[in-house]
């Protein structure tokens, strides 16, 4: 039997990196054989071209050629790690994939949603997360969580910018039916606690 495909999603500072924990150790426990992964990034070249659109530019950066940097780096990954181990019947968890696209660059950046559906078709041909859980935050409590940190190039963009891309994933859970909505401004242990549910029912969901 094939594996299965489960994503994180959130906008920064809503807790990915540390539910994504959560999930693999949910998952192992239920005896399933886990691979973590994350976009953009996942294999050496994809992690190059993740330092490239994370890194400042003396020059203003085109939303296009974002958009098709992140799918060149998807589309690498997919190929050469989450297809593969998915065939083999590994479990595939990854931090973030094509929801975020449609997130920042389609509803954050403003490109045309189509140029993005377009992309998803051709790069990922049949490929779709089988779960996502999107970790639903008020970017101003998202921000003050990360305030320590030195902030990369998407990190410094305008509170507007984090608004738009919310208002992106809160649209796309209302459409579309693998994503699961968690809300990720109450204390982590209840965060954790409604991820490790949503996987737990996923998985007997499955069996
Ligand atoms: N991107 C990505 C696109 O624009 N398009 C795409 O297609 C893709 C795939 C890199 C960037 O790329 C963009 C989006 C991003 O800007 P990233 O590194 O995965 O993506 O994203 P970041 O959001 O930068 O990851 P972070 O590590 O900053 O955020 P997390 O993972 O959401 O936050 P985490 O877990 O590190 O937690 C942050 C802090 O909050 C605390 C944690 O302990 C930690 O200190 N915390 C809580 N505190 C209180 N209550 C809770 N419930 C808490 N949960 C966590």
């Amino acid at each position: 039997m094939s594996g299965r495909f489960i994503t994180l999603e959130g906008s920064e500072g809503a807790g990915k990196s540390t539910n994504l924990e959560v999930v693999c150790k949910t998952l192992v426990q239920a005896g399933i054989d886990v691979y973590r992964t994350r976009e953009p990034g996942g294999t050496p070249l994809a992690e190059a071209l993740r330092k490239l659109l994370l890194a400042e530019w003396d020059e203003t950066v085109d939303g296009v050629a974002e958009l098709l940097l992140m799918f060149a780096a998807r589309r690498q990954h997919l190929v050469n790690e989450i297809e593969p181990r998915l065939a083999a019947g590994q479990w595939v968890v990854c931090d973030r994939f094509t929801d975020a696209t449609f997130a920042y660059q389609g509803y954050g950046r403003g490109l045309p949603l189509s140029y993005i559906e377009a992309l998803e078709s051709w790069v990922q041909e049949s490929r779709r997360p089988d779960l996502s859980l999107y970790l639903d935050l008020d970017p101003k409590i998202g921000r003050a969580r990360i305030a320590d940190r030195v902030q990369d190039r998407l990190e410094r963009e305008e509170l507007m910018f984090f608004e738009a891309v919310r208002q992106g994933y809160l649209a796309r859970a209302r459409e579309q039916s693998h994503m699961h909505v968690i809300d990720a401004s109450v204390p982590l242990a209840e965060v954790s606690a409604a991820v490790a549910g949503v996987v737990q029912t996923f998985v007997a969901s499955q069996t």
